[in-house]
């Protein structure tokens, strides 16, 4: 039983506790899952070396999960899971991960209609049978055969954010076997992509049979697609394929270049390789039958004019002619953020307070974090208003006065209301440290009205960053329809910064809006946008996500050290002349 597997049944267990509307305890599951998933060793060795007592000391895993947890890993199963199964046989995760559908209406569905499962649900609603219910109606017939259809669109890929631990994990496995030299990843999880369609492993060994023989045994296969001495297929649990190829040492290179991709990099490359009377494969560079590289990817590069090149970077976007003229940019890296700007605590829909979060990012080396809980009546209930956030903003600053070696900047994630007005006024936004605007309502405004709408915002001088600029949740929800050429402009114009929200699921901006906003001098910063402390080393997927747009260290505010960081903030740089001395005392000194 992996982690990845505990933590979905937890999910499931909380999706169930919340169909029973039983108060708390989902939240409690859904965080232990979280930590889980952010766990860096399998819970099944951290049983077997510090027993129970190990797995309850994890912070965030209470008692009662380590128990279950405990049950999970020494039976394969978990009786209370299968209980809650058994009373309601239905595709929870499956349901609940259609736009618009939360537990409680699942559990609606399958008692009025018999509804288990996503097929089950699509006959309902064609048939019109669910308009018929209390508090649903034609609409949400509508809604839900249209998120229906959104969801079959983006079947068969994963956020990497779902796949890359996991993977990371058999791959570790893989490379525990006796014989195995190396084991490594390629394909677009190599390539860091958003989502990704199957991993690819390769595999340098003595001993391919034992390899291929443990990942067919692999607990997490549930279907063998084909295996042989050089190549085995398999269908993961997950629904995932993985592909698993043992190659010769002395092709390593060239078959790590030929599996990471993309296609189009290589059909450029094998060009490239013809024009120089050579042949390249996924075996290595041949100049006639003769081997003259492919030992390491840095040689096959090097044998075709070239330094190597980022995997991020491979995508047939100019990066082969930017290497041969030597400007391939200078990459931000990961542990080169120092800031965390989207962060929600207890205040408003986070799990942890203002403190736990703080003592977390300095854990993780951060040397600041903004804290940016939401404001208002969306998308929480109980969002903050001017008094809280200056309650808040009292209360940071106490913090600030106690804590060492990390730095609490106020902020809030304010709603831009549906005109492109804030719902908190400029007085207060004046006194906070950083302010993030986004878009938190009225999703499906047309194109030119929502455009307006966020330069409106972007106009707002308090406005330092923009959250969240095209919403879009993968796999989920599609990004709203927005001119970003036009929102990429005026954040150069008014000096707001656009956010890279690393959430895995998130990662608003893609990578193509990425490099356009580098290219027009645009300023960036790369969020984990918490809602709770195990969401903090989601900051990695952003830097990953901001590689793959070309952006180098200096295009990341939150690369800078506070001083600089905050300079460079839009209110900072000459408007917030309104700010009070008072008020910027209080969360800026120490
Ligand atoms: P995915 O799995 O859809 O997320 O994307 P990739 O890029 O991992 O694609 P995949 O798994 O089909 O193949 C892995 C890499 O192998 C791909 O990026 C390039 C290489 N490759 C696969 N098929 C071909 C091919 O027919 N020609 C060439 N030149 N390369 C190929
Ligand atoms: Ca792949
Ligand atoms: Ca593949
Ligand atoms: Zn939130």
């Amino acid at each position: 039983m992996t982690n990845a597997e505990i933590a979905r049944i937890f999910r499931e267990i909380a999706i169930y506790l919340d169909m029973e509307r039983v108060p708390f305890r989902p939240r409690a599951y859904e965080r232990a899952a979280d930590t889980i998933d952010a766990l860096d060793r399998p819970l099944a060795d951290i049983l077997a070396t510090d027993g129970p007592a190990g797995v309850s000391a994890i912070p965030g895993i209470g008692a009662s999960s380590a128990k279950r947890i405990a049950e999970l890993v020494t039976t394969g199963r978990l009786a209370y899971y299968d209980e809650l199964k058994e009373r309601m046989p239905v595709d929870v995760s499956g349901l609940t991960a259609i736009e618009g559908l939360g537990p409680k209406n699942v559990k609606v569905l399958y008692d009025a209609l018999g509804v288990r499962t996503v097929d089950d649900l699509e006959e309902a609603a064609l048939q019109q049978r669910i308009r018929a219910l209390p508090r649903f109606g034609p609409k949400s017939e509508e809604k839900i055969l249209r998120g229906i259809g959104f969801l079959r669109a983006h079947a068969g890929r994963f956020p990497l954010g779902e796949v890359l631990p996991f993977v990371e994990e058999i791959r570790a496995r893989i490379a525990g076997v006796a014989g195995v030299k190396h084991a490594i990843i390629a394909g677009s999880i190599r390539r860091r992509c958003d989502t990704v369609g199957d991993a690819d492993v390769l595999v340098v060994s003595r001993t391919p049979g034992r390899v291929m023989q443990l990942v067919v045994e692999m607990p997490e296969v549930i279907h063998v697609h084909g295996s042989g001495e050089t190549k085995t297929s398999v269908r993961l649990h997950t629904g995932m394929d993985l592909d698993v190829r043992v190659v010769p040492d002395k092709s390593l290179g060239a078959a790590l270049n030929y599996f990471t991709g993309n296609k189009l990099h290589n059909v450029e490359l094998r060009r490239r390789a013809q024009e120089r009377g050579l042949k390249l494969n996924e075996y290595g560079i041949f100049r006639g039958d003769r081997q003259i590289a492919g030992r390491t990817e840095e040689d096959v590069y090097a044998a075709l004019d070239l330094p190597w090149i980022p995997p991020e970077l491979r995508e047939a976007q100019g990066e082969i002619e930017a290497a041969s003229a030597g400007s391939l940019p200078d990459l931000i890296a990961h542990g080169d953020l120092r800031g965390d700007l989207q962060i929600q605590t207890t205040w408003t829909d986070g799990a942890h307070s203002i403190e736990e979060m703080a003592l977390e990012a300095r854990r993780l080396g951060l040397e600041y974090i903004a804290i940016t809980d939401h404001t208002r009546g969306l998308p929480v209930a109980g969002g903050a208003d001017e008094t809280t956030l200056r309650r808040q903003a009292r209360e940071i600053a106490r913090l600030n006065r106690t804590l060492r070696g990390i730095r609490i900047l106020s902020g809030a994630e304010v709603n831009i209301n549906k005109d492109g007005t804030l719902d908190i006024d400029d007085a207060t936004l004046a006194e906070l440290d950083v302010v993030g605007v986004g878009v938190h309502s009225h999703f499906a405004l047309p194109r030119d009205e929502m455009t307006a709408r966020l330069v409106r915002a972007m106009r707002n001088p308090h406005a330092d960053i923009l959250f969240h600029p095209t919403g879009r949740v993968i796999g989920q929800r599609e990004p709203y329809a927005v001119d970003m050429d036009t929102i990429i402009a005026e954040a150069a114009r008014t000096g707001t910064a656009l956010e890279i929200d690393a959430h895995p699921s998130r990662l608003d901006l893609r990578d193509e809006h990425i490099r356009r906003a580098v290219q027009a001098g645009v300023k960036l910063t790369i969020d984990s946008d918490a809602h709770d402390r195990a969401h903090l080393p989601y900051l990695s997927f952003g830097v990953d996500q901001a590689r793959r747009g070309w952006a180098r260290k200096d295009d990341v505010l939150n690369t800078r050290a506070i001083r600089g960081f905050l300079d460079g903030l839009k209110d900072r740089s000459g408007q917030k002349g309104a700010r009070t001395p008072r008020a910027r005392r209080r969360t800026s000194t120490r």
